[in-house]
């Protein structure tokens, strides 16, 4: 019997080496790395992580994109974006990575890294106070696919955990809030805030001075923390170093900027009270994400739903 002719897939990334990603795609499909030009007919699929603007546009044949990440900013930001499904990336492997990353600042916040990092380096040795982790509220920002992952190994840990999310999402032994007229409440029982909100429109710059200083400082650690591994664009830096400053935030973790990377004058880089890493909370792996791909684009093919669908209109 004739197989169907499988269409091709572009494969568009910038910032990292795309070698692993051609590799695992081409087991089922041709894969190429740039359109004929005049709008190429061949191709079926994108795959992308910040692609070129308009580079999707005249493809007369694309049935869909994926998106290399969980976050889809890097597509929705595309003025020229064709109207064609975008799949974003939900795996286990990836909220494992974002588990780890949290749980790990969350950990070193609540024990006192700082504190004893600076002991250490001036040779003193000085028990400080211990919290239990049950005094210590962690409110998760974005309480979707990594937020929730992370909400279950916080409350393992012990922690007191508080979710915000747009449409108000439910989970056992959560204090869960929705939208914005229940941000306040969620913002003034928080020590500990994790931001995992997806960078739309609606959450550009979200996290500014006004909203660390809702958070709840009269507590168990001795200040408010912040923790952004969602996108830099949901921080306003300036914001964040003036409550570091002030005493607003006693300490902050940051894995996302606003420009990435992080220039080497940011004062982020030399704050005593500031953990910066280079957007590397939770990587996305090609050896786990790629099956998913292609077995999504074959039952595409064959007529059957695609899952992990944007919202167009949400943003996410
Ligand atoms: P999801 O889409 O599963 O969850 C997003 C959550 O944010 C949902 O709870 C959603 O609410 C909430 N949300 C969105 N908009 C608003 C709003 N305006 N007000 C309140 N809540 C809002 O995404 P994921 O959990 O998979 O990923 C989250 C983000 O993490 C990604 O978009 C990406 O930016 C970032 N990321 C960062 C990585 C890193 O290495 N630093 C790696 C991977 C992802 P609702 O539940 O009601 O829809
Ligand atoms: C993502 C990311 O969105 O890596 O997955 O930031």
């Amino acid at each position: 019997m004739q197989q169907e002719r499988k269409g091709r897939v572009l494969l568009s990334t910038t910032g990292f080496e795309p070698d692993r990603w051609i590799d695992l795609l081409s087991a089922e499909r041709d894969v190429v790395t740039e359109p004929a030009p005049g709008g190429d007919p061949s191709i079926d699929y994108a795959v992308v992580w910040h692609h070129p603007r308009g580079l999707l546009a005249g493809l007369p044949n694309l049935k869909a994109i994926f998106s290399i990440g969980a976050g889809v900013d890097h597509i929705m930001s595309d003025p020229d974006l064709p109207d064609v499904p975008v799949v974003r990336v939900v795996a286990d492997n990836l909220s494992q990575f974002m588990t780890e990353y949290v749980a790990w600042r969350v950990l070193d916040h609540h024990r006192q890294g700082v504190a004893y990092r600076s002991q250490q380096a001036r040779s003193v040795w000085d028990e400080r106070p211990q919290a239990p982790a049950g005094e210590v509220a962690v409110g998760i920002m974005g309480f979707g696919a990594l937020g929730q992952a992370t909400a279950a190994a916080l409350l393992a840990l012990g922690y007191r955990v508080r979710g915000w999310s747009r449409t108000g999402r439910e989970m056992d032994g959560v204090e869960t809030f929705a939208g914005e007229a229940r941000l306040g409440d969620f913002l003034s029982g928080t020590d500990i805030l994790v931001v995992l909100l997806p960078h739309t429109p609606a959450t550009e710059g979200i996290v500014d001075y006004d909203l660390l200083r809702r958070l709840r400082r009269d507590n168990a650690i001795g200040g408010a923390v912040l923790i952004n591994a969602g996108r830099g664009a949901l921080q306003v830096e300036d914001d964040i170093l003036r409550a570091l400053d002030d005493g607003t935030l006693k300490e902050a973790s940051l894995d996302v900027f606003r420009e990435e990377p992080l220039p080497a004058q940011s004062r982020f880089w030399s704050h005593p009270r500031a953990f910066v890493t280079p957007h590397a909370a939770a990587a996305s792996d090609a050896v786990f994400l790629v099956p998913q791909m292609l077995a999504q684009m074959s039952a595409y093919d064959r007529g059957e739903p695609l899952w992990n669908l944007v919202d167009r209109d949400a943003g996410y």
